[in-house]
């Protein structure tokens, strides 16, 4: 069942600059409707629920203090968007979403002038922003013009790479520059490594910054360059998590953590930036992936995508199938071989689930390694580990492997390391779009020398085998081979219908180099 909420606010809202005319109060009321307005959009189209849940009032109170388009906010991934595709004229849309011809589940340039850059793939939007603001101060000339760019990045984007490596180019250019830690304490499953633990130790224990010093114009308390002068009180330090953070170290003022669902704390405080910044900050803002839908909250992955659902009771559409993923039929079979093979190890890009390595760690959790957002990382690991003498799979998205490439080629190709890939979600995908297909994993692996190329195919598919030139593969044999030199396979998203043939039982070979 559908529910169509009631929203006299937000129906008098036709773009952001519409939002400057609404009282602090009315900001509040109008984030309510806006929640209601998201929930209400995904359970008829599916898509992306807890991530845009969660930033409801940052979308808002963003909107409200900043002048979008001319401002560029850049949402990592952006699949936290949807309140944001609400408030910028695409209200209207909001039942095509994710369809042919219809809006992106993403940002997109071509789709908006308020999605100043388009994304999927995570951790770039800090780099973004930052060209942004270095073409803002060279004198760079576009049609909405160029002011202040805020990148909004989640603790589970943080962990990759490109987030350090533009935060360290950042601290050197010393540009106006605003990134928003959104900490949700999730990525699409429970965040994993250091960071993790590093963040939560920034607001365990320290409650929320008072920002009501703030509201009334007091900014003494606020880090450099944000202060006039003012000594910032020894005692207002105490608690705060001012001084010495990783952010500050790579040349950021830090402020935070702040609650983000708490627009009496985003606004001044987003005020006080707009008005003072003049380098690179980062507010860290904790929040809660799923707020304010209750099925949401309580789901393991917080709402983070969904089918079709009942609003009332978060009964989610799901058509039944009458096949097993290809991804369950290697998941089931890696668990099986890793019982008999102590070397069969497993490393995951934080898609534990998506790659059916959950069944892995759950089994054998000091054989399966969720390295988080860092394809590259992943990759290398793999590689050093089959070098160490371990039999590791690789499992990654065939999007995603894209990050990974230097490091399939450099590591793993040129060296003839047997790393077996199980290239997931290779192939279309559906209503994801194009950042997310599988399109090219067949034309970037057939490429590489000593790198042997297959298909899933049939019931029969066995992820184990490595067939050679012979029209009847050998299972066994093959897969003595493949420990000898690097492979992958390609892995479709469909379920595994076709029924088994004879000459089924193992990969398709697509191709073999080298
Ligand atoms: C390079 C890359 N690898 C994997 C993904 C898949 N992915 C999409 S969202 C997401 C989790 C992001 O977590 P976070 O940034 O904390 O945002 P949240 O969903 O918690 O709001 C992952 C792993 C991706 N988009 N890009």
């Amino acid at each position: 069942m559908s529910v169509m909420p009631h929203t006299p606010l937000l129906d008098q809202i036709t773009s952001p600059s519409d939002l400057k005319r609404l009282s602090d109060a009315q900001l509040g009321q109008l984030a309510a409707e806006l929640r209601s307005e998201t929930i209400s959009a995904v359970s008829q189209t599916g898509g992306h629920l807890g991530a845009g849940l969660g930033v409801v009032e940052l979308t808002v109170a963003l909107h409200a203090v900043f002048d979008t388009p001319r401002d560029k906010i850049i949402w990592d991934v952006s699949h936290q968007t949807y309140p944001h595709k609400i408030l910028t004229g695409r209200r209207e849309r909001m039942l095509t979403l994710r369809q042919k011809g219809g809006l992106s589940g993403f940002t997109k340039r071509s789709e908006s002038a308020y999605d100043p850059f388009g994304a999927a793939h995570s951790s770039t939007s800090i780099s973004a922003a930052l060209g942004f603001a270095t073409a803002r101060d060279l004198g760079g000339q576009i049609d909405a013009g160029l002011g202040d760019a805020i990148a909004v990045i989640g603790d589970g984007a943080m962990t990759g790479g490109m987030a350090y490596e533009a935060m360290n180019h950042a601290g050197h250019l010393k540009k106006r520059l605003i990134v928003i830690l959104n900490d949700n304490d999730m990525s699409i499953a429970e965040p994993v490594g250091a960071l993790s633990n590093y963040l939560s130790q920034l607001y365990s224990g320290a409650p929320f910054q008072d920002l009501k010093e703030v509201a009334k114009g007091a900014v003494s308390f606020l880090p450099e360059p944000f202060r006039e002068g003012a000594k910032r009180a020894k005692d207002m330090l105490k608690g705060m998590a001012v001084g010495g953070t990783l952010f500050e170290a790579l040349g950021f003022s830090y402020v935070g953590p702040i609650d983000g669902h708490d627009l009496n704390q985003l606004l001044p405080l987003l005020r006080t930036v707009k008005d003072r910044a003049n380098g690179p900050i980062l507010i860290h803002a904790v929040t809660q992936k799923g707020k304010g839908y209750a099925p949401a909250e309580q789901a393991r992955d917080r709402g983070h995508a969904t089918a079709k659902f009942d609003v009332v009771t978060g009964k989610q559409h799901k058509s039944p199938s009458n096949a097993p993923s290809y991804t369950s039929v290697f998941a089931r079979a890696l668990v099986a071989a890793a019982a008999d093979d102590p070397r069969i190890c497993a490393v995951t890009a934080a898609m534990p689930d998506g790659t059916g390595l959950n069944l892995m760690a759950e089994r054998y959790p000091s054989r399966c390694f969720d390295v988080g957002i860092a394809e590259q990382h992943g990759v290398t690991f793999a590689a050093a580990l089959a070098a160490g003498g371990m039999r590791p799979f690789c499992a990654i998205y065939s999007t995603f492997l894209q990050r990974g490439y230097d490091q399939v080629v450099h590591d793993v190709a040129l060296q003839n390391l047997p790393v077996r890939f199980a290239i997931d979600r290779a192939g279309l995908v559906g209503a994801d779009g194009a950042t997310h297909a599988g399109s090219f994993d067949i034309a970037y692996m057939a490429n590489l020398p000593n790198m042997v190329v297959m298909a899933a195919a049939g019931r029969g598919f066995h992820p184990f085998s490595c067939p050679s030139d012979g029209p009847q593969p050998q299972p066994r044999a093959h897969s003595r081979r493949c420990d000898r030199r690097a492979s992958a396979t390609h892995i479709p998203r469909s379920p595994s219908l076709r029924p088994a043939m004879p000459h089924q039982n193992a990969p398709h070979l697509l191709y073999k180099s080298g």
